[in-house]
């Protein structure tokens, strides 16, 4: 996998949720791109990868995505953990990440992918 690829495909996912386009995803926009807790899954769902991609409860899923808590998730803090995780697996950094790495890499980073706390404004 490439890491421009990874970047494209959490680029896509973002603009789906982007209802009005203005770069930042708000709470509202958050909750209608994603199923209700506890909801099952329609056509409506299945057909929108967002909704599939996640199935933690999305009110959870964007107090994590959302890491300076101003309530809006820009693009950097979409991928900000993703690409953490890319860049730690990526051992030899040349954006693409080979099986080997990822194998390699599982133990090791697997600290990366924790929430990172709030940073102040
Ligand atoms: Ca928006
Ligand atoms: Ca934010
Ligand atoms: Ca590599």
């Amino acid at each position: 996998m490439e890491r421009t690829d990874l970047v494209s495909a959490f680029r896509a996912l973002f603009a789906v949720a982007d209802g009005d386009h203005d770069g930042r995803i708000s709470h509202a926009e958050w909750i209608a791109a994603t199923p209700r807790t506890g909801a099952r899954h329609s056509d409506a769902d299945r057909a929108s990868p967002i909704r599939m991609a996640l199935r933690a409860p999305p009110e959870d899923v964007f107090r994590d995505l959302d890491h300076n808590r101003d309530g809006l998730i820009t693009f950097e803090e979409f991928v900000r953990d993703p690409l953490a995780s890319f860049d730690c697996l990526d051992a030899d950094h040349d954006g693409t990440l080979e099986q080997a790495e990822r194998e390699a890499g599982r133990t090791r980073c697997a600290a990366v992918q924790t929430p990172v706390p709030p940073v102040a404004p």
